[in-house]
């Protein structure tokens, strides 16, 4: 892929992030995503790509836009054939009470590289850098707490474990907690909690839970770009979400439970991610607007072939962005 195709990705998040941002703590979530998929959608257009949307906002009966096997791009001969995955707005219940951390995300990879995952829950675990090839889901959460402990060279009491507050979570809670680590709960939003264990200023050294599948392979491609590391296993809480599996040619136990390496969520070195801050989070400050029709937005892009990490803050003059006064 075209490496300026990172700074346009950028856009494309931005954009959504703008766009959302205007229904912080008005308590309706799907206004607010509705303007974050509108003004991702809008963004996407502008870009030189021949692109199919894998990870999307669902399937077409019930998605207007960005659904998925959604084609963006495509007016031109000779773009690059790209999968797409999305969260336009990852945490809506955040943005509508208007807490920390809700993001607009985009991952990109070359056709066939990222995984279909079926809208169902998925069991992941991520770490950085320097924890990559010591986790294994399938050992107990005590025995990866040792191994990414000894990794990091810290005591198992100086690891922070980043979890999302759900009941679904107790068994690992009580486990976290009887190895001595320290937990960070948070209330929605695991790409944003996956991807924190890639940057040490954060202080999270690992996430463990159930949450999203199409989050996970979001998430997936920043890790891979950070050089850290994930693995999931697919989760189906219910018979319909069996049938979503099966749908994507996942016809028995065995291919559905199967370990998906960070490999499987997304193949080779050439992904790309971006995120934008909507609300103010750990890693990347929220919208600021600054009055006289002025708004700041804080970025982050990252390059899976070359590893190279962008922050991004840009100042947006609404008044004299097109697309922005088409999606405000
Ligand atoms: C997960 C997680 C997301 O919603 O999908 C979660 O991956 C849904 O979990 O980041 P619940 O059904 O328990 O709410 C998010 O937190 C936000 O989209
Ligand atoms: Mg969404
Ligand atoms: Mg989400």
């Amino acid at each position: 892929m075209d490496r300026d195709l990172a700074m346009e990705l950028v856009r494309v998040t931005e954009t959504a992030a703008l766009a959302a941002v205007g229904y912080m703590g008005r308590g309706d979530k799907i206004a607010a995503d509705q303007a974050a998929v509108d003004g991702m959608r809008k963004a996407f257009s502008s870009l030189s790509i021949c692109g199919t949307v894998v990870i999307g906002e669902g399937e077409l009966d019930e998605a207007p836009m960005l659904y998925i096997g959604e084609k963006v791009g495509c007016g031109e001969e000779g773009t690059s054939e790209v999968d797409i995955a999305v969260d336009p707005l990852e945490g809506t219940t955040l943005i509508a009470k208007g807490l920390p951390n809700a993001i607009a995300v985009v991952a990109m990879a070359p056709k066939g590289c990222l995984l279909h995952a079926p809208d169902t829950y998925m069991h992941k675990i991520a770490v950085g850098p320097k924890a990559k090839g010591k986790i294994n889901i399938k050992a107990s959460v005590t025995e990866n707490l040792v191994a990414v402990s000894e990794a990091l060279n810290k005591n198992i009491e100086d690891l922070t474990v980043i979890v999302q507050d759900r009941p679904r979570h107790a068994e690992f809670i009580k486990e976290i907690r009887a190895a001595g680590a320290r937990i960070k709960l948070f209330s929605d939003g695991d790409v944003a909690a996956a991807i924190a264990t890639g940057f040490e200023d954060t202080g999270v050294d690992i996430m463990i839970g159930i949450g999203g599948a199409p989050e996970g392979v979001i998430a997936a491609a920043a890790l891979k770009a950070m050089g850290g590391d994930m693995q999931g296993i697919l989760h189906p809480m219910s018979p319909e979400e069996v049938e979503r599996c099966k749908q994507l040619g996942l016809e028995n136990d065995e291919d559905i439970y199967k370990v998906l390496q960070l490999d499987d969520l997304v193949k080779g070195e050439d992904c790309l991610f971006a995120a934008t801050g909507i609300t103010q989070g750990d890693l990347l400050k929220g919208v600021v607007h600054k009055g006289n029709g002025m708004a700041e937005t804080h970025s982050v892009v990252m390059r899976g072939e070359t590893g190279t990490i962008r922050f991004v803050e840009a100042l947006h003059r609404l008044d004299k962005t097109n697309v922005l006064q088409e999606v405000l």
